[in-house]
């Protein structure tokens, strides 16, 4: 599995959480099911909102990279979310990108705006069919995420670019293809193939990354390998909002895991209040549902303190047999809730019962109780 990471600045806020919580998920059913679990993440290390920001706020925009890495491998250990086998900086991977980037060139896929180099979409014949979108939609998704349909010199207006020639004041990489850095779709794209190989399971992000960064990532992958599919499936999770907008950085109204835990929330019910909504779905942050995971950790917790209980297998069961389809989290929550209430109301006999639902929810949906 191949999950987009996150480019480092204004980490973590509650979608990112979201998103990489919802991948957790997938990892813990298929460790679960007796998969082993190759798991690779990029961190986009060097990029312009990165650059923009460090500019913005005076900060060495490396610093700022390395901080916020630091901060958001914090706030993974805090909500339990299973570290990565890898985790892959740009950065670090220079030369294998420059590397890709001169095998489009050779391959006649790539192609030059005065200095920078672009990916020709006309290259692939089936480009576009990871997403379904219709041109015009293309056209407005590139538009609106940090594409440059407009630029005079490119073949398509939807062509990427994959290497950007230094700019004074910006860093940038010595190279066979001249001083630069690398453009951010072709950096999943030779990580994921690097990492992983051709054909990996998933390759998962929030639905912002359908279009264009998966349908590139599959296109320029496909060409500088000769093999297709590059992910096996493409898994995208819905949007957290607040306050009526989604959740972005470029909106300014993010809620962060590091303030709400630094200001007292028990990092298991922000676990569970994200837990509490489907991954597909788009949905909002409300302040008040942390209160509402606190209490119903409050409720589990409370109800495996005693030495016996009602028996949970039939719990194990059910939670196993709702994450299998689709991750049905929200549902699986309230098996357990139910368990809590019998334990509550009527209590049980069984000893092992209180501790098989402890682990069962800690291995399975990441609550420590
Ligand atoms: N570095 C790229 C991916 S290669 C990137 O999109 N970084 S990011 O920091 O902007 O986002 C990191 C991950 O969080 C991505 O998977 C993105 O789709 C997801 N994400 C961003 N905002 C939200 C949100 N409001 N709700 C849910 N997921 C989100
Ligand atoms: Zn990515």
């Amino acid at each position: 599995m191949y999950v987009c990471g996150i480019t480092p600045y204004d980490a973590t806020h509650l979608g990112h959480a979201a998103t990489y919580v919802a991948f957790d998920l997938v990892n813990r059913v298929w460790r679960d099911g007796g998969h082993q679990v190759m798991y690779v993440m990029n961190v986009t290390d060097v990029d312009d909102p990165l650059l923009e920001r460090a500019e913005a706020t005076g900060a060495d925009w490396s610093e700022l990279a390395h901080d916020q890495v630091t901060l958001f491998r914090d706030d993974m250990t805090e909500l339990r979310v299973v570290p990565p086998d890898d985790l892959v900086g740009v950065v670090d991977s220079i030369p294998m990108l420059v590397s890709r980037i001169s095998e489009l060139i050779r391959e006649g896929a790539a192609y030059r705006v005065d200095d920078d180099w672009y990916y020709s979409v006309a290259a692939d014949s089936r480009f576009g069919s990871v997403s379904g979108l219709d041109r015009e939609q293309q056209l407005a998704r590139s538009a609106a995420c940090g594409g440059d349909p407009e630029r005079p010199g490119k073949r398509d207006p939807l062509d990427p670019l994959l290497w950007r020639a230094a700019r004074p004041g910006e860093p940038s990489w010595e190279s066979e293809i001249g001083p630069g850095r690398p453009g951010w779709h072709l950096e999943c794209a030779a990580i994921a193939v690097e990492y992983l190989g051709t054909g990996f399971d998933v390759q998962g992000g929030g639905s912002d990354l359908l279009f264009p960064h998966h349908e590139m990532c599959a296109s320029e992958a496909a060409v500088f390998t000769g093999q297709r599919p590059f992910a096996r499936h493409y898994v995208h999770t819905g949007m957290v909002g607040y306050q009526g907008r989604k959740m972005s950085k470029s909106d300014g109204n993010l809620v962060f895991v590091s303030e709400l835990i630094a200001s007292g929330a028990d990092p298991m019910a922000v676990r569970l209040a994200l837990l509490d909504h489907h991954y597909r779905s788009d949905w909002e942050w409300r302040d008040d549902d942390l209160a509402t995971a606190v209490g119903r950790l409050e409720r589990w917790r409370q109800a495996v303190s005693y030495p016996n209980g009602p028996g949970a297998h039939s719990v194990l069961d059910d939670v196993r047999r709702l994450l299998a389809d689709d991750l049905r989290a929200p549902e699986a929550l309230v098996v357990v809730d139910d368990w809590a209430e019998e334990q509550r109301l009527r209590g049980g006999g069984d000893p092992t019962g209180p501790g098989l639902l402890a682990r069962t929810v800690d291995s399975l949906l990441g609550i420590a109780l």
